[in-house]
């Protein structure tokens, strides 16, 4: 039996099915991550990890702008020192990492503004999808401050470390096909990024629990590996993953004709 989701006060969370869709919820300050919100993540991404029913999970945002990361005002009016931030960033990586590492495939539908803090939020999904609004930048350099919540490891994977040295220098915003072409985003939608990320999140929540939770961590850990190392790992990781029931019961369906084959759309 699961353990009853944690209260919340800056998301809303609710299950749609198999699939929990998460809303960031502090519209009025454009879902600025203030101290608390990051403690609620963490507890909510802790309680994912744990919730059998969850399958997958989608999240979205109030408002008309996904999230403007850090919590400028707050972090001005506490006057930190340099030892109460470096604690902060710690749970911010703490934060990034239950969602990354919860087991569970995590889409995000993102729309407006996905900036500084926000796209460190963003860039711990397993898959992000834009809508026309979307934009992403690091604003960092021009505040005066760095980032701290992970973007110097899975922004810099994600478009490279040239690209984001320049958005960190310049400020520059990618949006479209271009936040596509450069890796910011997987899917660019007319539409609703809502409905796309709901499509791609009960998909992914078909598949056995053990391959998702492989597939969401085992790359990401395999990635910090010498080759050799990650070989192994991968043995490993597929040693148990395509020998569970669940796998054993799909390759029957394929044998004896009764799987889908992959074609194309
Ligand atoms: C905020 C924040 C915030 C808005 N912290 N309160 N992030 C940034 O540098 C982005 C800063 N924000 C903006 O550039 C703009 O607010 C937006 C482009 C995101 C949205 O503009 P807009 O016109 O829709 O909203 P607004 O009028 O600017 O803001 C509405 C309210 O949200 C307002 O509060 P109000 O009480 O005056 O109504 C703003 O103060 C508040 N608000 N953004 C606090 N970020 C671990 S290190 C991570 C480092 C970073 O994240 S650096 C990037 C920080």
């Amino acid at each position: 039996m699961t353990d009853a989701m944690p209260s919340l006060e800056f998301m809303k969370a609710k299950a749609q099915g198999n699939v929990l869709v998460v809303t960031l919820d502090r519209a009025d300050k454009r879902n600025a991550l203030s101290a608390a919100f990051i403690e609620e993540i963490c507890a909510l991404f802790e309680w994912v990890r744990r919730s059998e029913p969850v399958r997958a999970v989608v999240m979205k945002a109030e408002g008309s702008v996904f999230c403007a990361g850090l919590d400028l005002i707050e972090h001005h009016l506490e006057d930190r020192s340099a030892t109460d931030f470096m604690y902060i960033c710690r749970r911010w990586h703490a934060a990034f990492d239950a969602i990354q590492h919860c087991g569970k495939p995590v889409v995000g539908a993102l729309n407006g503004a996905v900036v500084g803090g926000g796209l460190e939020l963003a860039s711990s999904f397993h898959i992000r999808v834009a809508d026309q609004t979307t934009y992403f930048a690091l604003p960092e350099g021009q505040r005066g401050i760095f980032t701290g919540g992970g973007a110097t490891v899975r922004v810099a994977r994600l478009v490279g470390e040239a690209r984001m040295v320049d958005m960190m220098l310049t400020g520059r915003v990618y949006s479209g096909d271009e936040a596509v072409s450069v890796g910011l985003c997987q899917y660019l939608v007319e539409g609703s990024s809502f409905e796309k990320a709901m499509a791609i999140a009960s998909k992914a929540a078909e598949n056995p629990p053990l391959s998702n939770f492989a597939i969401t961590s085992g790359i990401a850990h395999i990635g910090n590996m010498a080759s050799g190392d990650a070989y192994y790992a991968e043995a490993f990781i597929a040693g148990i993953t395509n020998t569970q029931p669940a796998s054993k019961d799909r390759l029957a369906a394929f044998m004896n004709k009764s799987a889908a084959k992959v074609l194309k759309d």
